[in-house]
């Protein structure tokens, strides 16, 4: 296995909805032993604390929630997000899903300095694909796919240095999809694996066929992984719970396939709200799918010490 350097990276923003506590997040993950876990797998691990969003307007409550909150943190990651890139291997650690706007624009904005193409793989129950002019409930997390792709609607953000073809994007896990959303995905090339499909072939086949694609291309590949992919009941620590999402196995095999693939260059961990947690739980899961992720196997897991 080659060893990375895991740039930790805690965006503690709480701006994409109305609902707080994702801001606690990234102590979430540290307290759930992240660093060390990553360290165990035998990578580097460097945590550069949190990033600071700067200044900005307090929210007047308009139709769009804590827009120049998001515009400020959106800026703050692009910059962060394409120095941990250029660096190591950066995983994100939030923070509501409107962390996305940033930290994928500024990993596409380092693929593009590298030359190389980026390929970004989205886990989750939403698309996140409304612009500001589509949302009903003006909530920013759902519109980071639409942001990063180049689509209008997005006055007052920071102008994208480098676009994401939707040709590059896979969405798997999809089982709430707004009216506006499911008609601007059909008009794309985008591939999609809703719940519905993965019933029938199973996680790995759109996965599998997605990396071969990266490959190919020799794609840099971003993955962001929300909560609300996993099924509440594993994952209960999430605002946006959703019935009828990924079983603990799906989830982990998919991050082994990633694994096997080599291709992962960068992570996002988004939507955790230790508020809404039990004991922990949520946190730990999603610690223990990104060391699947970074090569962690089922026979080192720890909990065979149960058995001695
Ligand atoms: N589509 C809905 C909206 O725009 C719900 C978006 C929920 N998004 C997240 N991240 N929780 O996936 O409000
Ligand atoms: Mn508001
Ligand atoms: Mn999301
Ligand atoms: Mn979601």
């Amino acid at each position: 296995m080659t060893a990375k350097h895991c740039i930790l990276i805690g965006a503690p923003l709480d701006s994409g909805k109305r609902r707080k506590g994702c801001l606690m997040g990234p102590d979430a993950y540290r307290t759930a032993g992240i660093a060390r876990m990553i360290e165990e797998l035998g990578h580097g691990v460097e945590d550069r604390g949190n990033v600071d969003p700067g200044a900005f307007a307090e929210d007047p409550d308009d139709r769009l929630h804590a827009l120049d909150e998001t515009v400020a943190w959106t800026r703050a990651l692009t910059d962060a997000a394409r120095r941990g890139a250029a660096e190591g291997f950066p995983i994100f650690m939030g923070g509501d899903h409107a962390l996305s706007l940033g930290t994928v624009a500024g990993v596409a904005a380092h693929a593009a300095d590298a030359g190389r193409p980026l390929f970004l793989l989205w886990l989750d129950a939403h698309p996140d694909y409304h612009t500001p002019e589509t949302t009903d409930s003006g909530n920013l997390h759902g519109t980071p796919v639409a942001y990063v792709t180049g689509r209008t609607g997005f006055a007052g953000f920071p102008p994208l240095e480098a676009a994401v073809p939707t040709g590059n994007i896979c969405m798997i896990g999809l089982r709430s999809v707004d009216p506006a959303e499911r008609e601007a995905i059909e008009a794309t090339d985008m591939a999609v694996a809703d719940m519905r499909s993965i019933d029938e072939t199973g996680i790995a086949a759109p996965l599998r066929t997605f990396l071969e694609r990266v490959a190919e291309a020799d794609g840099m590949l971003h993955v962001s992984l929300d909560v609300d992919f996993l099924d509440p009941t594993i994952a209960p620590a999430v605002v946006t719970t959703v019935p009828g999402g990924a079983t603990l196995r799906e989830a982990h095999h998919a991050m082994e396939l990633l694994h096997e693939s080599g291709l992962v260059t960068s992570l996002d961990l988004v939507e955790l709200n230790p508020f809404l947690d039990e004991r922990g739980r949520t946190a730990s899961l999603m610690v223990d799918l990104t060391a699947s992720l970074l090569g962690r196997r089922v026979f080192d897991r720890p909990t065979r010490r149960s058995y001695s």
